[in-house]
């Protein structure tokens, strides 16, 4: 049977490289992008596209009947930096959004369910270093805890409705396609840009604040491995850790250096944004993945900075 995939939030980080991985593999007509604003030029001209508010139960249920799909991605969400500055805009929007989608998914009977997870759901009394799957959790941002709040939701429509719904939680993403939407981790992007165009960046960050951070390569291809896996291998229907790259802004500026070796870095200090990165584990064990569903990184720190500087320069 062909798929039918509906993609929401398809103009984002993740949406934008979900979006054209999923139309080279299915098809263009097979993959519908949907998102609250206009799409990029790359995203209309590849396929069918979709106006989708998933605070709008009634724009939803036209979406789910007129498309009947098999996958639903929910990738619309409010991240921890402005979920910080819009704290029941975020819960509004993380929650009542993914709710409404798993509604749909048993109503409409779609076969699988995809939603996106965080280190985010960690928090200071977690483990800081090789994070487990099960420890204390207790988030301190209200994207953390949406989060958090999220993964329970989808182990109980699981459990309850047995709705095939499948997560990952994300560290920090990187990739040159598309910029990030507001996350703690976004420093990480930021400063490719930066060293490219000014040879200089200044981290909001302090030099040894270390997190876990994943290419976008390998962030897709973990989204696409866990959806195509056997639901019986899955053991986890909460959400999945993935352990990704741990370094700090000094070592991912050693490594640019090595390119560019006038790049400059400086660190602002005093940004709302450091005590978000000093809850969150610096490592992640990931080896239920890999265990479940042979998850293995590809990108290491080096391969990503080569792989980052190399697309941005043809592209900036
Ligand atoms: C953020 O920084 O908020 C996100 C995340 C780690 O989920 N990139």
């Amino acid at each position: 049977m062909s798929e039918k995939i509906l993609v929401i939030g398809a103009n984002g980080q993740i949406g934008t490289e979900l979006v054209n991985t999923l139309r080279n593999i299915h098809g263009a007509e097979n993959v519908i992008a949907s998102d609250i604003n206009s799409p990029t030029y790359a995203i209309r001209n590849s396929g069918p596209f979709e106006f989708a508010n998933v605070l709008d139960k009634d724009n939803l249920h036209h979406l789910f009947d007129k498309h009947r799909p098999t996958q639903v991605y929910l990738l619309a969400a409010i991240l921890s930096a402005v979920g910080e500055q819009k704290p029941k805009v975020a819960w509004d929007l993380n929650m009542t959004g993914l709710i409404h989608i798993l509604d749909f998914a048993v109503e409409f009977k779609t076969a699988k369910v995809f939603w996106p997870s965080s280190i985010a759901v960690f928090g200071p009394h977690s483990p800081k270093f090789n994070t487990p799957q099960y420890c204390v959790m207790d988030p301190n941002t209200v994207y953390g805890f949406s989060k958090l709040a999220g993964e329970r939701w989808c182990e109980y429509y699981y459990a309850k409705h047995g709705l095939d719904v499948r997560s990952i939680r994300y560290p920090g993403l990187i990739g040159w396609r598309a910029s990030p939407g507001g996350g703690t981790t976004d420093y990480a992007v930021h400063i490719f840009h930066e060293a490219i165009k000014n040879g200089k960046y200044e981290s909001f960050l302090t030099a040894d604040t270390a997190l876990p951070m994943m290419y976008m390569d390998d962030a897709i291809r973990a989204t696409i491995s866990l959806m195509d896996a056997p639901a019986k291998n899955l053991s986890i229907r909460s959400s999945y850790n993935l352990a990704g790259i741990s370094f700090t802004p000094a070592q991912l500026a050693d490594e640019i250096k090595k390119h560019l070796p006038e790049f400059e870095i400086s660190y602002s200090g005093n940004d709302p944004r450091q005590p978000i990165a000093d809850s969150w584990p610096k490592s992640i064990d990931d080896s239920q993945a890999q265990h479940d569903w042979g998850w293995q990184l590809e990108f290491d720190l080096p391969k990503m900075t080569f792989d980052m500087l190399d697309n941005l320069k043809k592209t900036i």
